[in-house]
């Protein structure tokens, strides 16, 4: 029994790691891209780690063997992460970093965002693996990874919880309003990135900010032009 306790223990730590391992990446191209780009794809992260209950519900729900081993390969989404970002191709873009790493390997993906589900649901879905370095092992750890932009999340969080409400069984009309809002907010998506894609195209460098170096934590400092000049001549002169 001890015994048991013990590997389930670490079953479920060996989730938390994963997910922690995953968050401390995002995180990083998250300030990353605040300090040097001046602008984050990513608004939001959050993550959550299914209750032994809940992974047993569904386990047995879709008839997968009731053992650690069986489990692990079978439910993928034990840890899970959502991204939220502003723009569309703020996401995939989020995607490629991510796949793009060395550490990490993309198992299986779900477009629906090129391909929404029949009730309007868009979102982009990856389930992905990455090594986890225990004390006696390496344990190559699932997790899955929403990722989606504000619009499409303010839809989704709607649409569970009318989901629930109802039970599964949500009438008719509420189905195809529903609808309807994802439509629009399909829309509204596309429009705000032209609008984002026209601002970007208007901005001009501010000649105040560039001699400060600021990031995240630090107070921003002052470049000496001496030291500005030298790395510019460095960069410049043929050597
Ligand atoms: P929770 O509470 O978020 O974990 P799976 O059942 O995971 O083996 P499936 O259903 O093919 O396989 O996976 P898919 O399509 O990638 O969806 C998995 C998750 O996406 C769901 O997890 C939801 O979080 C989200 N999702 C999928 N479809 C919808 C939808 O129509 N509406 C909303 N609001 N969310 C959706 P869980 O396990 O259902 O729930």
């Amino acid at each position: 029994m001890r015994e048991l306790k013990l590997e389930l223990t670490r079953f479920m730590m060996s989730y938390k790691f994963a997910s922690d391992e995953m968050l401390t990446k995002i995180n990083i191209l998250k300030e990353e891209f605040s300090s040097i780009h001046d602008y984050s794809p990513i608004e939001h992260v959050s993550s959550r780690l299914k209750s032994p209950e809940g992974i047993l519900q569904k386990a047995i729900r879709k008839g997968y063997p009731l053992e650690l081993d069986g489990i692990r390969d079978n439910i993928q989404d034990i840890a899970g992460i959502r991204i939220t970002c502003s723009f569309i191709s703020d996401t995939y873009r989020i995607r490629d970093l991510l796949a793009g790493q060395r550490d990490v390997t993309v198992l299986h993906e779900k477009d629906y965002i090129r391909e929404p589900k029949a009730n309007g649901y868009q979102s982009l879905h990856l389930i992905v693996a990455i090594p986890v370095f225990m004390s006696d092992r390496v344990q190559p750890v699932t997790v899955e990874i929403q990722i989606r932009t504000i619009a499409m999340d303010f839809w989704a969080s709607l649409e569970h919880k009318i989901f629930y409400k109802y039970n599964g069984a949500v009438p008719d009309t509420l189905v195809e309003d529903l609808r309807q809002a994802a439509d629009a907010a399909s829309r509204l998506d596309v429009k705000m990135e032209l609008l984002h894609d026209q601002v970007v195209a208007l901005e001009s460098v501010d000649p105040n900010d560039a001699d400060l170096f600021s990031f995240d934590g630090l107070p921003p400092f002052p470049l000496p032009k001496g030291l500005l000049d030298s790395f510019m001549r460095g960069r410049t002169e043929p050597e």
